[in-house]
C-alpha cells in the first residue's frame, strides 16, 4: 500500500469545487451545481466515473468536511480570505490570465501573490495526494494549478498525472516576462499528459520548454531528468474541448423553452432581428469591440434600430480586479451612449442584462437569436459558440466567430472576423444579417455536425486514453487540416 493513498481511482483537481454552498433561511445548508465553463465541461465525465473532485467551495475560511453527492466525493479545500486575494483574484487573475490572454490587459506581478499561488498549490496536491488510491489517475484542471502536477509526482510517485489548460498558452516572449516563469514550467512538466486547446498552445509550450529550459522535445515528447537521474516523457498535445450536445438538444427541444423563444421574439419587437452576445463581463471577449461595429452600423443608417435589436447578457464576473469594474463602466457607459442616441421609449437599441440567466433562457436566447456574436480578442475555446450551434435545431442563425477562439479552428461554417479590425467586423455583421435561409441552413448544418460529432464526452475520453496509454496524442495533423480546410 502506498504510503498516505486514498481509495478513489480518479481524482479531478480544479480551483473550484463543481457547487454552491447555499444556506436556507432555517439555516439548513445544501449545495446546489454552479455554472461555468470547466463545470459544464466536466461533469458528465464525473457522472460515470466513480471520482472524487478537489477544490475551493467559493467560499473563505475553514473548508468544510468532504461529503458525498449522487456522482461523487467532494473534497474541499480551504482558502483564507487573504488568499483569496492574493492566490486567487490576485496571482490567477491579475497575474496570469493577462499574460496567458495575450496582455490585452497589463499584467501584475506582487511576490507576495506568487508565495500564496506556491503555497495553495502545494495544499491543493496534499488533498489530492490524500484521495487518490494507489496507481490512481489524477486530472488538474487549469493555470490556477500549474504547481500541482510536480507537488503531487513527489508527494505520489505512483499516480498517473494529467493536466489540461483551458485558457491560451502564451508565446515564449509574453511568457518569459514572468518572474517566476521556470517554476512554472516545471510544475507542469510533473505531469505525463499536458493538454491544451489548439495546436498552437502546445507548440507554445514546447517551445517555452526548448528555450527556458532547453529541454530536448520533439513532436509532442519533452524528456524530462527528475531529482533522482531517472529520464521521463511529458506529452504536450491539443485536445479542444467541447460541451454535452445532447444535452443543448434536449433542453432546447423543450415545449416550456420553444414558448420561450416565441415569447421572447415577440417581446424584442418581431420581425426585429436578434443579434446577441452571452459572455462573463471579461476584457478578453471583446465586448466593447462589438459594441463599437454594432453602434458604427446604426451611426450610418447601415442597420436601422426598427429592424434589428442587440442584446448582451454579460454575467457577473471577478468584481473585486480593478480591469472588471473599470470595463463595466465602459460597457455600460458604451450601452447608454447607443440606447441615448438609437432607443425610443418603448423600444432599445441594446439590451444588456448584467446578471446570470436560467439554463432555460439561454437556450431560448440562442434559438431567438438571428446572429451570434462572439468576437474575443483571445479565448482558449469559448463554448458559447458550440452551444448556439448545438441549439439550433432549426438549422438557423449565423455564428459570427473571432478568429482568436479556439473554436475558429473548428467550426467551419461560421463567419471568420478580426475583432481589432471594426471595419471587417461591421462588414461580417452586415452580411450575417442579409444570409438568406438556404445559406444559413448550409453553414449551421456544418456547425452542428461538428459538435455532435466532438462533444465533451469525447473530448475526457480522447485525453484519458492518451493519458493511459501514454501517447499524448490530442487532435491529428490530419484531423485539425480537415477542421480548417474549406474555411469562409
Ligand atoms: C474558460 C475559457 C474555455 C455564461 N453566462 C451564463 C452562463 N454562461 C456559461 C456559458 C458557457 C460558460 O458560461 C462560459 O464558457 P466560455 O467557454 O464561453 O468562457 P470562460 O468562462 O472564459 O471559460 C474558455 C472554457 O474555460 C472551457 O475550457 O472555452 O476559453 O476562458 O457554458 O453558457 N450560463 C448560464 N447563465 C448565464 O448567465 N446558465
Amino acid at each position: 500500500m502506498t504510503e498516505g493513498a486514498g481509495e478513489y481511482d480518479f481524482v479531478v483537481v480544479a480551483n473550484r469545487l463543481p457547487v454552491d454552498r447555499v444556506v436556507a433561511d432555517d439555516g439548513e445548508v445544501t449545495w446546489r451545481t454552479s455554472p461555468g465553463g470547466l463545470v459544464t465541461a466536466l461533469e458528465p465525465v464525473m457522472r460515470q466515473a466513480d471520482g472524487a473532485w478537489v477544490g475551493w467551495s467559493g467560499d473563505a475560511g475553514e473548508a468544510p468536511a468532504p461529503f458525498d453527492t449522487d456522482e461523487m466525493r467532494l473534497v474541499p479545500v480551504p482558502l483564507s480570505e487573504e488568499e483569496v486575494a492574493t492566490y486567487y483574484e490576485g496571482f490567477s487573475n491579475d497575474t496570469l490570465w493577462p499574460l496567458y490572454h495575450d496582455v490585452i490587459a497589463v499584467p501584475t506581478y506582487h511576490r507576495t501573490w506568487w508565495d500564496a499561488y506556491v503555497r495553495v498549490n502545494r495544499r491543493f496536491a496534499e488533498a489530492a495526494a490524500a484521495q487518490a488510491a494507489p496507481g490512481a489517475t489524477v486530472w488538474v484542471q487549469d493555470y490556477q494549478l500549474q504547481l500541482v502536477p510536480a507537488a503531487l509526482r513527489e508527494l505520489r510517485p505512483d499516480l498517473k498525472i494529467g493536466f489540461f489548460n483551458h485558457i491560451p498558452f502564451p508565446p515564449y516572449e509574453l511568457f518569459a516576462q514572468m518572474p517566476w516563469r521556470r517554476q512554472v514550467v516545471e510544475g507542469l512538466l510533473g505531469a505525463d499528459l499536458l493538454g491544451f486547446q489548439r495546436q498552437s498552445d502546445a507548440n507554445n509550450f514546447l517551445r517555452v520548454c526548448r528555450r527556458l529550459l532547453g529541454i530536448d522535445s520533439r513532436r509532442h515528447r519533452i524528456v524530462v531528468t527528475d531529482s533522482g537521474g531517472a529520464q521521463r516523457e511529458v506529452h504536450a498535445a491539443a485536445f479542444p474541448i467541447s460541451i454535452d450536445t445532447p444535452a443543448f438538444e434536449e433542453l432546447a427541444g423543450r415545449d416550456s423553452v420553444q414558448s420561450r423563444v416565441t415569447e421572447v421574439r415577440f417581446e424584442l419587437g418581431a420581425p426585429r432581428k436578434l443579434l446577441l452576445g452571452v459572455d462573463r463581463l471579461d476584457y478578453t471577449k471583446g465586448i466593447m469591440h462589438r459594441l463599437k461595429a454594432y453602434g458604427e452600423l446604426l451611426d450610418d443608417g447601415v442597420v436601422d434600430p426598427e429592424d434589428t435589436v442587440f442584446v448582451q447578457v454579460a454575467t457577473p464576473s471577478r468584481e473585486r480586479v480593478d480591469s472588471y469594474r473599470q470595463l463595466r463602466d465602459e460597457i455600460e457607459l458604451a450601452v447608454g451612449r447607443i440606447n441615448g442616441e438609437h432607443g425610443t421609449i418603448g423600444r432599445a437599441a441594446v439590451h444588456y442584462l448584467h446578471h446570470n440567466q436560467p439554463r432555460e433562457e439561454m437556450s431560448s436566447l440562442y434559438q431567438a437569436a438571428d446572429v451570434m456574436l462572439v468576437t474575443a480578442l483571445r479565448d482558449g475555446m469559448n463554448l458559447v459558440a458550440k452551444e448556439y450551434a448545438a441549439s439550433r435545431l432549426d438549422e438557423r442563425g449565423v455564428l459570427v466567430l473571432s478568429e482568436f477562439t479556439g473554436a475558429a479552428d473548428e467550426l467551419n461554417g461560421s463567419l471568420l472576423v478580426n475583432p481589432h479590425d471594426i471595419s471587417d467586423l461591421k462588414r461580417t455583421i452586415a452580411q450575417a444579417l442579409q444570409m438568406d435561409e438556404k445559406e444559413q441552413t448550409r453553414r449551421m448544418r456544418q456547425l452542428r455536425r461538428r459538435v455532435r460529432s466532438h462533444d465533451v464526452t469525447r473530448w475526457a475520453e480522447q485525453f484519458l486514453a492518451a493519458l493511459e496509454s501514454g501517447h499524448g496524442s490530442g487532435t491529428t495533423v490530419s484531423e485539425h487540416a480537415q477542421a480548417t480546410a474549406g474555411r469562409s
